[in-house]
């Protein structure tokens, strides 16, 4: 059985990219959203009702387990889809489990209480949106008690991003982490919340100098994956192979989308 993997438009490759080396034998399908994106800027109910439709999509087309490759869309949908309840069979998860649950050193799937972990400040590099839902300070605290974290909205980098010009990228990321230190002067991590800014990873690491430890999503969603497969061995598949759909116009995000991962990648319309 195929995984879905689900993103507003280009960033979540960077998860299936990470999924794909980990599991070389699971089908996927990735789903970008390009026609609707970025949802970085939009409203809580509009990024819902945007996710649930990209959802279903992927359990329409047989994936049962849907992964959803975005912060923003994790942030404002993935708890409300969860409590309105998921169909017999169909899962949907985010990307801010892995990362929380590697950030205080817990096994993948360990529910238990919050407890008191090393870490005290904590840097979180996020889109508006995200860092408005206070969605990560919410699962953390589910986790980890005592840690403090300064979120930054780190506003036009996926744009950027998306345009290809990696310069402005990497010229807001400086910016941005200036931002940061003015409010947190001595991250003991940094958090890279969105899936985008792996892009960008040693633009970060080099603003934010070699104390900080970066912690970025894919590689953790990769092995958290893994883990939930060998959980739930009747959602995983065999015999690889990855069909990209999108919302948006299909030769552009496949020029964008060829660009980004720097190999060649076909999407069809969704
Ligand atoms: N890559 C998305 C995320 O992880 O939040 C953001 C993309 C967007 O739509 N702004």
């Amino acid at each position: 059985m195929a995984v879905g993997i689900f993103d507003s438009g280009l960033g979540g490759l960077t998860v299936l990219q990470a999924v794909m080396t980990r599991l070389p034998d699971q089908p996927l399908v990735y789903l970008g959203d390009n026609a609707n994106a970025p949802y970085g800027v939009r409203t809580p109910d509009d990024i819902l009702s945007l996710t649930r439709a990209g959802v279903q999509r992927l359990w329409d087309r047989g994936c049962d387990l849907v992964v959803l490759a975005c912060n923003t869309a994790s942030a404002a949908a993935l708890r409300r889809m969860q409590e309105d309840g998921v169909p017999q069979g169909k899962r949907v998860l985010g990307v801010f489990v892995p990362l929380i649950e590697a950030l205080t050193e817990r096994e993948w799937g360990d529910n238990s209480p919050p407890r008191e972990v090393a870490l005290r400040h904590v840097a979180l590099f996020a889109t508006p949106a995200t860092v408005s839902s206070r969605a990560f300070q919410r699962e953390l605290a589910f986790r980890a008690i005592g840690v403090d974290v300064e979120a930054q909205a780190c506003g036009g980098v996926v744009d950027a991003i998306e345009d290809g010009d990696m310069i402005l990228a990497e010229a807001l990321v400086r910016s941005h982490v200036e931002a940061l230190r003015r409010k947190m002067p001595q991250p003991q991590a940094a958090v890279l919340g969105c899936t985008h800014y792996p892009l960008l990873q040693d633009a970060f690491a080099a603003a934010l100098g070699p104390d900080v430890t970066v912690y970025s999503q894919p590689a953790l969603v990769a092995q958290s994956l893994t883990h939930y497969l060998g959980r739930h061995p009747a959602m995983a598949g065999t015999g690889g192979g990855i069909e990209y759909l999108t919302t948006g116009d299909a030769a552009r995000v496949s020029d964008r989308a060829t660009q980004f991962l720097q190999r060649q990648v076909t999407f069809l319309p969704a």
